[in-house]
């Protein structure tokens, strides 16, 4: 069954057959993104044993899957920039030539679809109507893919009807193929608007409109054309007074980004409001008024599950309740699931992500640490009505996080932009699941994009530096980590809702409202200014968590020499004369005291 292509793009249409004359589908099946398609594409999967129906009752439209055990998170060893030269790709991406990388992948892709289906998955990143957005089109060997894609983007007619008959659009050819480590890669050819994803059906890695187009095709056209694509949620808060203020924030993968999106803030925050507005990626522009504005490219939310639960994260579980997808959870036979930090213990017998048989008590993890839920904005009970505003929403402040048992405290506000900037440039992160194969210990995440900095990381902050011009009126930029640990190795911050306590402090502060302790490391809340009524630290804890021990920071500011020379020559002097600056008032300091 072949459905004929329901547009008159010639463009378009040809791409299609040239693709399929490679990969040679038995059925090509244009994506509508309608209801009626998205049962039937259910109905085959179940039939497939792709998905597996989970209990109607409990969990309407909801299906689990169970990827393959090889294949369970994005492969950075595997992922490339393929621009003219390797200078263009920079220090910190793997580069191919681009004729070696389409010679390459045409060998894995010819005839790859045989005795399978071609979806023609056409979709919008950003709100339909939005000047921001941008159309892709993906072809994709896994009716799994379509069925998240039809989740996570504005997929389908509206994609076409935005396209029209000419309209420029990303081209994603993506195949599961047979799934080899062997021969998995997923290339991005910006020059071309073009991605190659071939041998994952795992998130990042197939569903091409999140990290490959959002992230690292489009962090490429940002900078050509002026503006951000970050890897940041974005969120509202509306104060008592109905006051609405939005922040973008940076974390690595696998780092809480979802769950400060959605934050329920501590009781005594009465009359605090937080809605989501994104959970991963922000697309930001400066508008009229010089501000930055900022659109969410996403319409779902690809979240890690484990660790999930009503106490942690109250609106991704309502988000999950129906119309999701489940990812290497675990389930039961009955057609439950649960995950590591549900908020009841196992059952006595699960079954695990790999399907195998799992007994309460057993030492091995039932769900994948980077097991995920699919699930639509629309569910979310706290979703901003902004959302699909097509200018966006004005950015008050931006935070940079990173994953930090030491050394880097709960807050800091940067001096002026440059500062900002290298706080974003040498955030690090101790290592999480979202990714396989990464050595143990800090690494340095500019941005929380080093894995979706889809051209050279120097250039990357250049850009970054060169926003200032074109924002007149800029956020304020903040440092912030959630993760650091006593001597003992417990977390000394109770994170979640609380960090409603420091956005609070950030909210306030864009809005001049509120003063600040300058110190020589960046701009930290007095005492006092930090509203802890109720707070389930002690004051010793908080003390520990905002501590700046200048032993540590110096040892900080020359472990990044490292980072620096890694960047090598396009990094950008400001930033190095900034770190320069930092370490010698540390050095002087302690030589005082
Ligand atoms: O695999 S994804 O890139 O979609 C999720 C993540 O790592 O943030
Ligand atoms: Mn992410």
């Amino acid at each position: 069954m072949t459905t004929p292509a329901p547009t008159q793009h010639a463009a378009l249409i040809r791409w299609v057959e040239e693709s399929a004359k490679l990969t040679r589908p038995d059925a090509i099946v244009w994506c509508d993104g309608s209801e009626a398609e998205k049962k039937k594409f259910t109905a085959e999967a179940v039939a497939a044993k792709v998905l597996i129906p989970l209990d109607q009752k409990k969990w309407p439209n909801c299906y689990y899957h169970h990827s393959n055990q090889n294949d369970v998170a994005r492969v950075e060893h595997l992922t490339v920039i393929c621009t003219p030269t390797k200078d263009e790709a920079g220090p910190t991406n793997n580069w191919m030539a681009p004729a070696e990388a389409y010679a390459k992948l045409t060998a894995i892709y010819d005839g790859c679809m045989k005795g399978r289906t071609m979806y023609v998955v056409p979709y919008i990143m950003g709100p339909a109507t939005s000047p921001f957005s941008k159309v892709g089109v993906e072809l994709t060997d896994s009716v799994y893919v379509a069925l998240n894609m039809g989740i996570m983007t504005r997929m389908g007619k509206v994609a076409l009807d935005r396209l029209g008959k000419d309209g420029e659009f990303n081209k994603g050819l993506h195949s599961v193929a047979d799934c080899s480590p062997d021969r998995r890669w997923i290339c991005h050819f910006p020059q071309d608007n073009t991605i190659w994803s071939v041998g994952s059906g795992y998130g990042g890695n197939a569903l091409l409109g999140k990290k490959c187009l959002a992230l690292r095709i489009g962090s490429a056209l940002a900078r050509k054309e002026g503006w951000l694509a970050e890897h940041m949620l974005i969120l509202e808060a509306e104060s008592p007074k109905g006051e609405k203020q939005y922040v973008a924030a940076a974390f690595p993968s696998a780092c809480g980004k979802t769950n400060f999106a959605m934050m329920i803030p501590p009781q005594t925050f009465s009359g605090w409001k937080i809605r989501t507005v994104g959970d991963d990626i922000a697309w930001m522009r400066v508008g009229a008024d010089g501000r930055l504005w900022a659109v969410n490219p996403e319409n779902g939310y690809f979240g890690v599950a484990p660790g999930t639960n009503r106490k942690t994260n109250p609106n991704a579980m309502d988000s999950v309740r129906k119309d999701s997808l489940f990812t290497n959870v675990a389930r039961t036979k009955d057609g439950d699931i649960w995950w590591e930090g549900w908020d009841t213990e196992a059952p006595d017998e699960l079954i695990d992500w790999k399907g195998d048989v799992w007994k309460k008590g057993s030492k091995d993890k039932a769900a994948h640490p980077n097991s995920r839920f699919t699930a639509p904005a629309a569910n979310n009970p706290a979703l901003s009505p902004s959302v699909d505003d097509p200018k966006g929403v004005p950015i008050s402040a931006l935070i940079f996080g990173g994953r930090r048992s030491t050394t880097v405290p709960l807050v800091m506000e940067a001096f002026n932009w440059t500062h900002g900037v290298y706080m974003g440039a040498t955030m690090g992160s101790e290592t999480t699941a979202a990714a396989v194969g990464l050595k143990e210990g800090v690494r340095r995440d500019p941005m929380a994009m080093l894995p979706f900095i889809g051209y050279d990381a120097g250039s990357y902050l250049q850009h970054w530096l060169d926003m200032q011009q074109r924002i007149p009126n800029p956020p304020k930029v903040y440092l912030v980590n959630w993760f650091r640990k006593s001597q003992d190795g417990k977390f000394l911050w109770p994170g979640y809702g609380d960090n409603m306590r420091v956005l609070k402090w950030i909210l306030d502060r864009a809005a001049g409202r509120v003063g600040a302790q300058e110190t020589l490391l960046g701009n930290t809340p007095r005492a006092g200014d930090l509203d802890l009524t109720g707070v389930a630290a002690t004051p010793e804890q908080v003390a520990a968590a905002t501590r700046i021990d200048l032993g540590e920071w110096q040892a900080e500011l020359e472990s990044q020499a490292e980072w620096f020379e890694k960047l090598g020559k396009t990094l950008p002097r400001p930033i190095s004369l900034q770190r320069d600056l930092l370490l010698e008032r540390v050095k002087a300091a302690r030589a005082v005291t």
